[in-house]
C-alpha cells in the first residue's frame, strides 16, 4: 500500500461499527517521575480477557518512547510497535501487565495528554488524551480503579494533584518528594488527571445533604488568589442546587479546582480534579465583566454536574457524547436560570442556537446530535452535539414535565450508575418512567439539520373556530439527504385584541399548550373562539426549528407588548426586526432608499420606557441581532449588505429614540459594583443605551459619555461596554481608550483578551493590517489558545465584512495562520477554520477564493486528521 495516501486520508470511524472491548482494565497503579524534559510513566494494569477468540491484547499509544513491558512480573518479547500503539501477543486470559515509558511534556503544544502550562504541568485526557500519557485501552467503556502515585521536584512542583484522596506522601533525599492517590471509583482513561505546580489556594469545605463534609480547594496561580472567590461561590452554588433540583449528593471527601493558562477549550470535568482554564476560574470587578462572572458560575456548574452526568454515568463510545454533553449543558442552563434570569438566559442560549448551531448544521460539518461518523473526535465537540444535544433534552423535559423528568433521572442513575452508557439508554429510562412514547422522538438524536415550521391559519366567525395548520420540512444536509417528520413540541398561546389569553379547547375538553407535532402536515382546531386571534407561537423556543407564519406588524407588535412569555416577546422583536433586515438587504441590493416606520421604532420606544419589564429583558430586545445572526436570514451571505442595513437601522434607532436612550442610560447606573441580578440587569440596559447613542448623528454627545464612562468606571463591565463602544462606532476617543486600556493592563493575558478582541472586529478598513502586527504584541502568543482565539478567532467570526473582504486577504492570512498551527496545536486550527468551510453560503466570487485557500491547505505536509475532516467535507462538490 502506498503509505502516502494512507497518511492523507486518514479513516472515518463509524458508529454501527462499535465492538464490546476483547480485554479489560479492572485496576490500574500509575506511577510518573515527573519532569518537564522527560516523565518516566510505569503503568501496572490487571488485564481481564473478555472474549475467548482474543489473543492479542491491542492498546492506544501516541509519541511514547517504550522502555519495557513485563507481564506477571516477567520480561515480555512478544510484542510489536504500531502507527496507533502497541500490539501484545499471546496474552494469559488474566494478568499483571506492566508498562514502562517516557514522554516529553515540553514539546507537547497540543495540550492533549500531559503538558507544561506556564510554571506548572498538567494534563488533558478527554477524547483520545491518555493514550499519549501511555498505552492503554484508550476507551470510555473500559473503566479501572486508578491510584497514581507522583514524584517530582519539591520545590518547583510543592503540590501533587490527581484523582480521588490523598492517602500517603513522602520526601526524598534529592529534594524530591511524592504523594500517592486513589480514585474509588473507576473510571475511563479520559477522566484522569495529574497536576503539579505552585499555586496559592482558597479553602473552604461543603455539607452535603447527607451531613458529610468535602473539602473545597481551588489552585490559582501564585498572586491571584483574590480572583478566585466568585468561583468558590458557584461551585457551592452549584453543589447545593444538584441535591435540591436533582437529589444529586457529591461522592469524594475532596473536590479540586485548578485554573490553568493554557487549555483547549473551557475547562474538564476530571473526577475529583477538575482543571480549567484560567479564564472560567479568575474574576474580580476590575478584570471581570458581567459576562465573564456568568460564564464561571456555568462553567463551574457544568463540570460539577457532569460528576453525575460523565463521571458516575459515563459515554460507552464518543458518538454517544451528547449523552453526558447535552444533558449537561441542559443541567448548566437550569442551574443558571434557577440562579438568575431565567428569561435572559433562555433568550442567550437561542441566540447561540439561531446564530452559531443553525450555521453548522448548514454547513458541511453537518451531523446529528449522536454523529454516525468521525474522522477526529476532537472535531465533534461542537454546538451541535452540546447546545443542540441540550435542547433535545429540553424538549423531553417539555413533553414530560418536571416530575416524570425526574422520574427518569432516577431510573436512569438505577440502572446505569458506574458503568458506560448510551444516548439509547437515556431515552428508554425517560420513556420507562413516564408512560410516554418517544419512539419517535428518538429520531432527533439520529436526523440533522434544522427542521422548518410552515404555519398557516384562518379563522371561522360563525362556528367561533380558530384553524391551525403546521407544515414541518427539515431540507436535506450534506451528511443526510433524506428526512423524516419529527416529535416536536410546539408551545403556542392565543391572545384576544385586548391582550387577554384565550382558553384552548376543543369539543369541550382543554388543549395543552404544548401541540405535538408528529406528522408532515397537521391541523389543530380550537373552539370557542370569539375574535380573530393572535397567536405567540414556539413559546421559549420550545425545539430547535426555524418558523414561518405570515406576522403583520401589527401583530408582533402586539406580541411584544402582550405576550405572556418573556422570551416569546423578544422573539416578536426579533421577527419585526428581521422582516425590515430582509426588506432593506433588497432595497440596497436594488439601489433603493432603506426604510424603517415610525410604528416600528414605536414599539421599540415602548419596551424601553417599560416600568415593569426587566431591564435586562428591555436590553435584549433593544441590542440588535449581531451580523452573524442576521447572516442567517439569508440562504445567500452577502456581509456588506448585512453590516450597511445594520448600521441604518443603528443610527435610526439612536436618531429617535435619542431623548429617551439618554434618560434611560442616566436612570440606570448602579454606583457599587455587586454581582447581583438586578445590578446586572441594570448594567446591562445601561449599557445598551450608551452602544444606541453612539450612532446618533451627535457624535460628540456619544464621544464625552462614552470617555466619562471609561475613565470613571470601578469596574470591568462599564469599562469594556465604552471602550467596545467607542471602537465599534469609531468615536474620535477610540484610539486614545485602546491606548489606554493596553498600557493599563497588557500584562494581564485574560483582560487583553478582550482588547485583542475588540481590535480584530473594528470596522476600520485597515483593520487586517492592525491585527497582523498584532502578532507581534507584546500580550500576544501563539502558543496560547485564549490568545489565538481572542485575536484570531474574533477576526474571522465576529468581523464578517473584513474576513469576506473580496480581494480574498481575509482568507488567504487564515491559510497563513492555519500552516502554522496545523502540527502546533490541530484542535484549535480545526476550530478556526469553521467560518471557511462554509464556502457555499457564498456568493460565486467569494466561494472561488474559499475554495482556492481550502486546495492550498490540503496540500500542507503532515496536514493534521482535525484539518483533514473539515477540509475534505468542505471540498466535496
Ligand atoms: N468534557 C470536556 C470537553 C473535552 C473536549 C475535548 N476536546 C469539557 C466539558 O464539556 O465539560
Ligand atoms: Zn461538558
Amino acid at each position: 500500500m502506498n503509505t502516502k495516501t494512507a497518511e492523507l486520508q486518514p479513516i472515518a470511524k463509524y458508529r454501527l461499527d462499535y465492538k464490546t472491548p476483547d480485554f479489560t482494565i479492572t485496576d490500574i497503579d500509575l506511577d510518573f517521575d515527573l519532569a518537564p524534559e522527560i516523565t518516566t510513566v510505569t503503568a501496572r494494569s490487571r488485564v481481564v480477557q473478555k472474549n475467548q477468540q482474543a489473543n492479542d491484547l491491542i492498546l492506544d499509544g501516541e509519541d511514547l518512547k517504550l522502555i519495557s513491558i513485563n507481564i506477571n512480573e516477567q520480561p515480555w518479547q512478544d510484542y510489536q510497535i504500531t502507527e496507533t500503539g502497541l500490539i501484545i501477543q499471546n496474552v494469559p486470559s488474566e494478568f499483571t501487565l506492566t508498562i514502562v515509558n517516557e514522554i516529553k511534556p515540553i514539546d507537547n503544544t497540543a495540550l492533549e495528554g500531559l503538558y507544561v502550562s506556564g510554571e506548572a504541568l498538567c494534563t488533558q485526557c478527554e477524547a483520545e488524551g491518555f493514550r499519549h500519557i501511555t498505552y492503554y485501552l484508550d476507551r470510555p467503556d473500559v473503566l479501572a480503579r486508578f491510584s497514581t502515585r507522583i514524584t517530582a521536584n519539591k520545590q518547583h512542583y510543592p503540590y501533587l494533584l490527581s484523582n480521588g484522596n490523598r492517602i500517603a506522601q513522602g520526601e526524598l533525599a534529592d529534594g524530591r518528594h511524592w504523594v500517592q492517590w486513589q480514585d474509588p471509583f473507576p473510571k475511563p482513561a479520559y477522566l484522569f488527571a495529574l497536576v503539579a505546580g505552585d499555586f496559592d489556594i482558597l479553602r473552604d469545605q461543603f455539607t452535603t445533604q447527607s451531613n458529610r463534609k468535602v473539602d473545597l480547594e481551588i489552585y490559582v496561580d501564585k498572586g491571584n488568589l483574590d480572583r478566585s472567590h466568585w468561583a468558590m461561590t458557584s461551585l457551592k452554588n452549584s453543589m447545593r442546587w444538584d441535591e435540591t433540583r436533582f437529589g444529586l449528593e457529591y461522592d469524594l471527601d475532596i473536590f479540586m479546582i485548578v485554573a490553568v493558562d493554557f487549555f483547549n477549550m473551557g475547562a474538564m470535568e476530571n473526577k475529583g480534579l477538575n482543571i480549567f482554564n484560567s479564564k472560567y476560574v479568575l474574576a474580580k470587578p476590575e478584570t471581570a465583566t458581567d459576562t465573564d462572572y456568568l460564564g464561571i458560575e456555568g462553567v463551574i456548574g457544568h463540570e460539577y454536574f457532569h460528576n453525575w452526568t460523565g463521571d458516575r454515568v459515563t459515554c460507552r463510545d464518543w458518538f454517544q457524547l451528547s449523552l453526558k454533553e447535552g444533558l449537561t449543558v441542559f443541567r448548566d442552563q437550569e442551574f443558571s436560570s434557577d440562579m438568575g434570569s431565567r428569561a435572559v438566559k433562555r433568550i442567550d442560549d437561542v441566540k447561540l442556537m439561531r446564530t452559531v448551531q443553525f450555521a453548522e448544521d448548514a454547513s458541511p460539518m453537518s451531523h446529528p446530535i449522536r454523529p454516525d461518523q468521525v474522522i477526529e473526535m476532537n472535531n465533534f465537540y461542537t454546538v451541535t452535539v452540546y447546545e443542540k444535544g441540550a435542547e433535545v433534552i429540553r424538549m423531553m423535559h417539555t413533553l414530560l414535565g418536571e416530575d416524570k423528568f425526574q422520574a427518569g433521572m432516577k431510573l436512569y442513575f438505577e440502572r446505569h450508575d458506574g458503568s458506560a452508557a448510551t444516548c439509547d439508554d437515556f431515552v428508554a429510562a425517560m420513556q420507562d418512567a413516564s408512560g410516554i412514547d418517544l419512539t419517535q422522538f428518538k429520531l432527533w438524536y439520529s436526523q440533522s439539520g434544522t427542521p422548518e415550521l410552515t404555519v398557516t391559519d384562518s379563522y371561522d366567525p360563525k362556528n367561533q373556530q380558530y384553524i391551525l395548520t403546521v407544515e414541518q420540512h427539515t431540507p436535506a444536509t450534506q451528511d443526510q439527504a433524506k428526512k423524516q417528520a419529527l416529535h416536536i413540541p410546539l408551545d403556542i398561546e392565543l391572545y384576544q385584541h385586548n391582550g387577554q389569553v384565550i382558553t384552548l379547547q376543543y369539543q369541550g375538553k382543554p388543549i395543552h399548550h404544548v401541540l405535538n407535532l408528529t406528522q408532515s402536515k397537521q391541523q389543530f382546531i380550537f373552539e370557542h373562539v370569539n375574535e380573530k386571534p393572535i397567536i405567540s407561537l414556539l413559546r421559549d423556543f420550545s425545539a430547535p426549528v426555524k418558523l414561518t407564519y405570515d406576522y403583520q406588524d401589527d401583530d408582533l407588535i402586539f406580541l411584544m407588548q402582550h405576550a405572556t412569555n418573556a422570551f416569546s416577546r423578544y422573539d416578536a422583536a426579533q421577527m419585526l426586526l428581521a422582516k425590515y433586515v430582509r426588506l432593506n438587504v433588497e432595497n440596497l441590493q436594488e439601489n433603493r432608499e432603506l426604510t424603517l416606520p415610525e410604528s416600528v421604532l414605536d414599539a421599540f420606544r415602548a419596551v424601553l420606557l417599560s416600568e415593569t419589564a426587566d431591564p435586562a429583558l428591555i436590553a435584549q430586545i433593544l441590542t440588535l441581532p449581531s451580523e452573524n445572526e442576521l447572516a442567517n436570514l439569508f440562504k445567500v451571505i452577502d456581509p456588506t449588505a448585512i453590516y450597511q442595513v445594520r448600521q441604518f437601522l443603528l443610527s435610526r434607532f439612536a436618531n429617535e429614540l435619542n431623548d429617551e436612550l439618554n434618560a434611560v442610560y442616566f436612570n440606570n447606573k448602579v454606583a457599587d459594583y455587586h454581582i447581583e441580578h438586578k445590578d446586572i440587569a441594570k448594567r446591562s440596559l445601561k449599557n445598551c443605551c450608551l452602544t444606541l447613542l453612539a450612532y446618533a448623528d451627535n457624535k460628540s454627545h456619544a464621544n464625552t459619555l462614552v470617555s466619562q464612562q471609561y475613565y470613571h468606571a470601578n469596574n470591568m463591565t462599564d469599562c469594556l461596554a465604552a471602550l467596545t463602544t467607542a471602537v465599534k462606532a469609531q468615536l474620535d476617543c477610540y484610539n486614545e481608550l485602546l491606548t489606554d486600556f493596553d498600557n493599563k493592563w497588557h500584562q494581564d493575558g485574560l483582560v487583553m483578551d478582550k482588547w485583542l478582541s475588540l481590535n480584530a472586529t473594528s470596522p476600520d478598513t485597515h483593520v487586517l493590517s492592525t491585527v497582523k502586527k498584532l502578532l507581534t504584541h507584546r500580550s500576544f502568543s501563539m502558543s496560547n489558545p485564549n490568545r489565538i482565539r481572542a485575536l484570531i478567532g474574533a477576526y474571522v467570526n465576529n468581523n464578517p465584512v473584513a474576513f469576506h473582504a473580496e480581494d480574498g486577504s481575509g482568507y488567504h492570512f487564515l491559510v497563513e495562520i492555519l500552516s502554522e498551527l496545523n502540527q502546533k496545536n490541530p484542535q484549535v486550527a480545526a476550530r478556526l477554520i469553521d467560518p471557511l468551510i462554509r464556502l457555499k453560503r457564498y456568493g460565486e466570487k467569494r466561494q472561488q477564493l474559499m475554495r482556492t485557500a481550502l486546495e492550498r491547505l490540503l496540500k500542507l505536509d503532515n496536514l493534521s486528521k482535525d484539518l483533514y475532516e473539515k477540509i475534505s467535507k468542505a471540498l466535496v462538490a
